[in-house]
């Protein structure tokens, strides 16, 4: 291959977009114009802890080339409860798992995320937060999330959890809502954000927790590598990279532990099982809310099993809160991002798959019904400014 005149041999960032399958508003092909080559997607039909066929990868497999798009990442293999508490037929869950990864192999599938975060996905309070020009962001307001524990969910202890001044402010906020709202509020966390898999009734919620009463940090953390040194040898016999995607946000909530939030919660993993198959997505906007995560220190320590790359900003408050930002701006320094990224990407000789994270609801799509966070204009602006600053630092390089 002829070495691009301005840009020379450089690995670059692969652009994708997440697509949650026909019923996604977003088509294939309004990814492909925004300049995406790669799709990344999950079966989203499939019920949690089920096999997933090979006919059933092949026809998904099969929609997303006939758009001219290839299926880079999996987004994701849920990892069923039971495997999280080890309970019930957990192994089994384990099993069907392992079939899963052989399966993706198969199909020439190779790259598959996953997260290990108690009940729920990610979590937000506020679906539709205006920002100064008018777009609407994804939020996570503290007073607002302990509201919801502490007098809507009223989870016994929880009020061991928080402080006076906290309680206090959820107190207050409480009281200022309107009926309308606390139902949102309550939707908003239990009801299951995009391609979070998984949505309760209130009881139902307050089960799922139960599940949790006795396990801790550390415990989860075991029930963690318990399952990475079951399934991170098949990956390694199909060269499978499993990318596990970090907590968001980074901390405990709802006394649930969480395990996946830092340098030091990876390097765990890390040792128990180091083979680079066990790898990481790369989130910088579920990282990046914790001021002792260092993102750029974080890729060049790691920068060896980074497969999979999000790319997102949130500005965050001394109370807690925080808002995604555009992505060039906020708390996350993305040149130093990218630019650790570039460097990982010339040493190893790959192009690693990066979707722009989430974007804000603007311009026609405010008008219309979009997954909250993954409306095609806001993440097509994202997208656009992330790729200009990558090209921007690499042609840097060769000047
Ligand atoms: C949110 C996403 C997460 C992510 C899973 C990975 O927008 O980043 O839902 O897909 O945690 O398993």
């Amino acid at each position: 291959m002829q070495p691009d005149k301005y840009y020379g041999n450089s690995y670059r960032m692969e652009q994708t977009m997440r697509w949650f399958g026909p019923n996604d508003p977003v088509q294939l092909s309004h990814i492909r114009q925004a300049g995406c080559t790669g799709i990344v997607t999950a079966l989203h039909h499939i019920p949690n802890g089920e096999v997933w066929s090979i006919p059933e990868i092949e026809k998904r497999k099969n929609e997303i080339e006939a758009a001219g798009l290839s299926w880079s990442v999996v987004e994701s293999v849920p990892v069923h409860e039971a495997i999280k508490t080890q309970t019930g037929n957990f192994q089994q869950y384990i099993e069907n798992y392992q079939s899963s990864i052989r399966n993706l192999a198969s199909c020439g599938i190779k790259n598959i995320t996953y997260n290990f975060m108690p009940v729920l996905d990610w979590t937000r309070t506020d679906l539709s937060y205006e920002v100064e020009d008018g777009s609407r962001a994804l939020r996570f307001e503290k007073a607002a999330f302990i509201a919801f524990d502490l007098f809507i969910l009223q989870r016994k202890n929880a009020a061991a959890d928080y402080t006076s001044d906290e309680i206090e402010r959820a107190a207050q906020r409480f009281q200022e809502m309107r009926a309308a709202e606390k139902e949102q509020l309550q939707k908003n966390i239990i009801a299951g954000l995009p391609g979070s898999e998984e949505s309760f009734t209130i009881q139902q919620f307050q089960q799922a927790l139960d599940a949790y009463s006795n396990i801790n940090a550390e415990k989860l953390q075991q029930h963690l590598i318990y399952f990475l040194r079951e399934i991170i040898p098949v990956a390694d016999e199909c060269n499978v990279v499993m990318s596990i995607h970090p907590d968001d946000p980074p901390y405990a909530i709802l006394g649930l532990p969480r395990v996946v939030s830092t340098a030091k919660d990876i390097e765990a993993l890390i040792q128990a099982v180091p083979s680079t198959n066990n790898g990481l997505c790369f989130c910088t906007g579920s990282y990046g809310v914790r001021k002792d995560n260092d993102l750029p220190a974080m890729i060049r320590q790691f920068g060896d099993r980074i497969h999979f790359i999000h790319l997102r900003s949130t500005t965050s408050n001394e109370d807690g809160d925080f808002f995604e930002d555009n992505h060039l701006e906020g708390d996350v320094d993305m040149y130093a991002v990218i630019r650790e990224l570039v460097a990982v990407m010339q040493k190893r000789n790959v192009c690693l798959p990066m979707r722009p994270d989430h974007g804000h609801q603007m311009l026609d799509d405010l008008n219309k019904k979009t997954n909250p966070g993954y409306s095609a204009i806001g993440r097509l602006r994202g997208l656009a400014e992330l790729r200009g600053l990558e090209l921007g630092i690499i042609r840097s390089l060769h000047q």
